[in-house]
């Protein structure tokens, strides 16, 4: 399904704003409601390969599914799309960090991305086919730390920010990595460096794993590690690195019915969040806004969504000159930009009372009032009413004006011209 959905099946229900504010310090204050689907939206989900020789009746078997696999995950989210990389290990032999050996015949590579994320599965197949032949990786432990660092740096995959990240790694052994060899943790092993992009042991660009699994975790990238059926032997490891507290993802043995394992898999991700929070996306007006509460921590979503709710503070700095600001700010679920907000926020100087309407509340017939929708324009006084994005969509000449039958509901901003400037935000329900 070629879906150009952005964000999520429920609507979101933070809209864009309009907020008015001056520089009296925290005179701005609203609040937002952020729901949480427990459903993806959209995924992108990239298929890694170890093909070394031990690997080939697993390729074959990934190649065979590959459309049941799929077929599945498009039936269940509603705009997903797939792309394909593949391993073997590095062609050389390397003496680094306690261990000597031969990684990789001249054949093998570290990493290749063969197909960025793509809506075309029938590529995606025809790739598969073609990477399902084996190639050598000589000693035991593989180059699986660079092919998840490049899951992060390569940027020709082609992540959304948007949607939910999945790695779904075929593979049968452990990484080559000199932190790996920690007698510290639950599993150590001895197995050299992974001398990363420049090939060369003990330069600045050799993986370690540790900070790779945290990586992958604060990145939102979720791996699920498919251990080989028939070579199973890692299978706790590989748990130990997937748990909560290093990369957050799944280790599990590849099962026989794979579509509906790997779909189950994915579904049982969507209802369990680390956390949630805003955040302006400009560093220019960061410090402008502050929310409460930052964040939302270890949430279990109940079916179909749950809201969230942050109370938004606006401290425009003294200095400010007076206008239209306008940035964005993104709520975050983990590390998915699940939402965006864009802020149109009017500042003038700081004066007190001018941006409430209430305060506007002498009603004589000669002078400007707002009660309820109604709005009293008096004889000298034109009010031009503007949209959220800044457009002038009304003006209102002198009389009693009823907004509700003018305007749509929603936020707007009010303004006079004549004896006296007043900028009111207009709110219709
Ligand atoms: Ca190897």
């Amino acid at each position: 399904m070629i879906g150009i959905l952005i964000g999520w099946v429920v609507a979101p229900v933070i809209t864009d704003t309009v907020y008015v504010g001056d520089t009296c310090p925290g005179t701005a204050v609203d609040s937002a409601l952020m729901g949480v689907p427990s459903a993806y939206a959209c995924a992108d989900v990239m298929f890694v390969f170890d093909r070394t020789g031990s690997m080939t009746s697993e390729l074959s078997y990934a190649v065979a599914n590959a459309n049941a696999i799929m077929d599945s995950l498009m039936a269940s989210i509603s705009d997903v799309r797939f792309g394909a990389a593949s391993h073997a290990d590095y062609p050389a032999s390397y003496s680094y960090c306690g261990y000597s050996n031969t990684y990789g015949s001249s054949s093998d590579y570290p990493y290749s991305l063969n197909q960025p994320l793509t809506y075309d599965t029938a590529t995606v197949r025809a790739v598969l086919s073609s990477i399902s032949s084996t190639l050598y990786g000589a000693d035991g432990p593989e180059s699986y730390a660079r092919a998840l660092w490049e899951m992060l740096h390569d940027t020709a995959i082609g992540w959304r920010a948007e949607c939910a990240r999945f790695v779904i790694f075929w593979l049968d052994n452990i990484p080559h990595a000199c932190d790996l060899n920690d007698l510290s943790r639950a599993y150590s092993y001895n197995t050299g460096t992974d001398p990363g992009r420049d090939a060369v042991a003990g330069t600045s660009d050799d993986i370690l794993w540790y900070p790779l699994l945290h990586d992958l975790r604060t990145s939102g990238i979720t791996p699920i590690i498919m251990v080989s059926a028939l070579i199973s032997g890692y299978l706790n490891a590989w748990q130990y690195w997937m748990s909560d507290t290093l990369a957050n993802g799944i280790a599990t043995i590849r099962g026989s019915g794979i579509a509906r394992q790997i779909d189950s898999i994915v579904d049982a991700t969507a209802d369990v969040v680390d956390s949630l929070w805003p955040q302006v996306r400009e560093a220019t007006y960061a410090p402008w806004v502050s929310f409460t509460p930052p964040y939302y921590t270890d949430i279990t979503l109940t079916p179909p969504e749950d809201t969230f709710s942050f109370t938004i503070h606006f401290n425009v700095p003294s200095t400010t000159p007076r206008g239209l600001y306008t940035f964005h700010i993104d709520y975050y679920r983990d590390a998915i930009r699940v939402d965006t907000q864009l802020v149109n926020l009017y500042v003038e100087n700081c004066t007190i009372g001018w941006d409430d309407p209430t305060a506007i509340s002498e009603r004589k017939e000669n002078s400007l009032y707002v009660a309820g929708t109604i709005i009293n324009v008096p004889q000298e006084y034109q009010v031009e009413i503007y949209t959220v994005d800044g457009k002038r969509i009304l003006t209102l000449s002198a009389g009693k004006h009823d907004l509700r039958s003018v305007l749509k509901p929603g936020v707007y901003l009010g303004r006079t011209s004549g004896p006296k400037s007043v900028v009111f935000k207009i709110i219709i329900r």
